[in-house]
């Protein structure tokens, strides 16, 4: 057993047992340790500001927690928590690994829940582009002021009986930079705690910030419980029947009911940095976005910075920490799954992480695919829903060839496993919760407050079928348009059933905090701001007529990043297709790749399939956006077609 679970057998839970910072302010505690007659067990209420105390105050009177912990970030109250989960079987110790544990949820409670996300707007079309009569809408879903209230109280009153509230201050973004926003989450969740520790800042430094600066957004979670009060997994309390995620752009605000999962309750992931993010972003001009951000250096030491836009498990963990196969290119990582970026005095797109650790998929990661993330992940790691083995670590499908001979499995669902059973091992959604910081080629500017240089933004999808590798937009407009028209197959990261293309613009879908055809036109308002960056769309994903990955994709993907940062330079080793820019035949640099690519496979733009793409686009953009979606895109979509039918 590792020291850390042996220490954490002798710590007393009672509440006079739990250490306060230090004495003084134990002193000072005195008068505040309680708020609304509710005892604090953890942490000085005087450290609040007031809009801050205001904010839990309200909370309590309408959740009823048995007692309130204001979190401090510090190593000794993360002790507490694991303590608590491990005491109570939200999560088992995996001894193989330092400081790492895995929780299992209940197998209701596996992923974001698009079903069920609102966003909350006195006018409908504020939110949602009205969609053809009899067509149901895909851009989000929206909820009246009214029943905002109504959904709140109808789950909210009372649900933190018997458990503790937690008050976690975070920052989104390095604390302290003008790119930086601050949140409060209010959760009832210790797994939340301690994953929004390893997700963002989180702690006294944020609420000694937030004194100087007084903007925060609020975020109340619970994971609720089931109106009939039975709990089928007491060790993972949730509502599925009654989950809920509301936001109210207006007031900078989230909610958050009946999930513990991921994007449902970590909520300054999906609901602040994209949602909220997006229209914050929106009324200040910048850009709130599903992308990674990476650093990459040519053999001539030249480094530029790539932002990429691909839909939930559509492989940004993967290209964030990309092991290149190219010799002499260095790849380094700022952030794997959101940007936000901004023009700086000089117009310069500069993006920042807002985040501090990576929620990442665990299946397919390995050795072989990611080893980069293979040696991030086995220190001070949260594991969910992965499967375990018998010597203390943790299993995955792609892991077979770490795994140590003859040690036995336990599948996420607690069973015993072998690969015989034809079932997963790991949930297909199962995530890996680890500090950024633990990367090894995190970039050296990840936390820089003025944030990176961006000079190319990708945007690119899973399609089995008709689109290239790589090509380029032909201008910003076509580049948006690009974006807009983005398609993908689907995948578990959200509750869609079997695989179909689905439309899926900027990677964003599920995340729009506002009227797509609204942010299109922010998008295309981003040219007369600075000087934009070049747009491409890739695809690691097509598949060949033997129906596999005609593109080995992972460490080989940098021939593709190779091929951008050239363009990105000037150079002309481009010719003209109907869709873009595409590398002339010998300009992808193909040179001691392990197999034979065929490039027409993987270049061809069969006449068939653009045309009913086309089409396809053209129907989506009619009934699902109409008149929201700004002229220009329309424009492009029919200087497209005209393009295509020149083939
Ligand atoms: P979210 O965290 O849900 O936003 O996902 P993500 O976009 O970060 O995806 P991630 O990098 O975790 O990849 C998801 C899956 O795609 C994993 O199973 C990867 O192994 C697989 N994948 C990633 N890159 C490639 C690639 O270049 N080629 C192929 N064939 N698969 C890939
Ligand atoms: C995604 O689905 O895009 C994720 C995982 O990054 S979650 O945080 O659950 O949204
Ligand atoms: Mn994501």
């Amino acid at each position: 057993m590792p020291e850390i679970i042996e220490q954490l057998k002798e710590m007393p839970l009672g509440n006079c047992a739990l250490p306060r910072q230090n004495k003084n302010q134990q002193t000072n505690c005195g008068l505040y340790s309680h708020i609304r007659g509710t005892n604090v067990s953890f942490g000085n209420v005087s450290s609040l500001t007031p809009s801050v105390q205001a904010f839990v105050e309200e909370s309590v009177a309408l959740c009823q927690p048995d007692q309130v912990h204001i979190c401090d970030g510090s190593e000794i109250e993360n002790k507490i928590l694991i303590k608590l989960m491990l005491d109570d079987g939200t999560i088992i110790p995996l001894p193989k690994y330092e400081n790492c544990w895995l929780a299992r949820t209940n197998p209701a409670d596996v992923a974001r829940v698009e079903s069920r996300t609102f966003i909350c707007t006195e006018h409908k079309d504020d939110t949602i582009p009205t969609p053809t009569e009899g067509v149901k809408g895909t851009l989000g879903n929206w909820i009246s002021p009214s029943g905002f209230d109504q959904a709140i109280q109808e789950r909210f009153p009372g649900c933190m009986k018997g458990r503790t509230m937690y008050v976690v201050p975070f920052s989104m973004g390095p604390l302290g930079s003008a790119l930086s926003k601050i949140g409060i989450e209010i959760t009832d969740s210790p797994y939340v705690v301690a994953s929004m520790r390893i997700m963002a800042r989180m702690g006294s430094p944020v609420l000694e910030h937030l004194r100087k600066q007084g903007d925060f957004v609020r975020a109340l979670h619970s994971v609720g419980t089931p109106s009939n009060g039975v709990m089928e997994h007491p060790s993972w309390p949730c509502d599925p029947e009654r989950t809920i995620i509301l936001h109210k752009p207006a007031e900078n605000l989230i909610v958050s009911y009946g999930s513990g999962y991921g994007g449902n309750s970590l909520l300054g992931k999906k609901c602040f940095a994209l949602r909220i993010g997006s229209t914050i972003a929106k009324r200040e001009g910048w850009l709130a976005e599903h992308m990674l951000i990476l650093g990459i250096t040519n053999p001539k030491g030249e480094k530029k910075y790539i932002t990429a836009a691909f839909p939930s498990a559509c492989g940004k963990t993967n290209l964030a920490m990309l092991n290149p196969s190219l010799p002499g290119y260095k790849v380094e990582c700022v952030g794997d799954d959101i940007a936000w970026m901004k023009f700086d005095n000089d117009g310069i797109l500069r993006a920042i992480n807002p985040e501090n650790g990576f929620f990442g998929v665990a299946p397919g990661t390995s050795i072989e695919t990611n080893p980069i993330a293979m040696a991030t992940i086995f220190k001070n790691t949260i594991f969910t829903n992965v499967a375990y083995t018998s010597d203390g670590g943790v299993y995955w499908e792609g892991m077979e060839s770490s795994l140590a001979p003859n040690v036995e499995i336990t599948d996420w669902l607690g069973n015993p496993w072998t690969k015989e059973s034809g079932k997963p091992a790991a949930h297909p959604n199962s995530r890996f919760c680890t500090p950024a910081a633990q990367c090894p080629i995190i970039d050296t500017h990840w936390e820089d407050p003025k944030g990176v240089p961006i000079s190319a933004i990708l945007f690119g999808g899973r399609r089995p079928a008709g689109v290239p590798l790589i090509y380029e937009s032909r201008s910003w407009s076509h580049g948006v348009f690009v974006g807009a028209a983005m398609r993908s197959e689907s995948t578990a990261a959200a509750e869609h059933k079997g695989k179909v293309i689905m439309h899926d613009p900027f990677a964003m879908r599920p995340f729009f905090g506002y009227n797509f055809g609204h942010y299109v036109q922010h998008w295309l308002s981003m040219e007369s701001r600075g000087n934009v960056p070049k747009i491409f769309h890739v695809n690691w994903f097509r598949k060949g007529s033997n129906g596999k990955f005609i593109w080995p994709g992972y460490g080989e993907n940098s021939r593709v990043l190779e091929w951008i940062l050239r363009r990105c330079s000037g150079e002309q080793c481009y010719t003209d297709a109907a869709i873009g820019r595409v590398p002339a035949e010998g300009h992808l640099n193909l040179a001691n790749m392990k197999d034979d690519i065929d490039y027409q496979e993987l270049f061809s733009l069969p006449k068939e399939f653009w045309l009913e793409e086309v089409a396809e686009i053209r129907n989506y953009f009619d009934s699902q956006v109409g008149s929201d979606l700004p002229e220009q895109i329309y424009e492009e979509l029919k200087q497209l077609k005209e393009r295509i039918a020149q083939i």
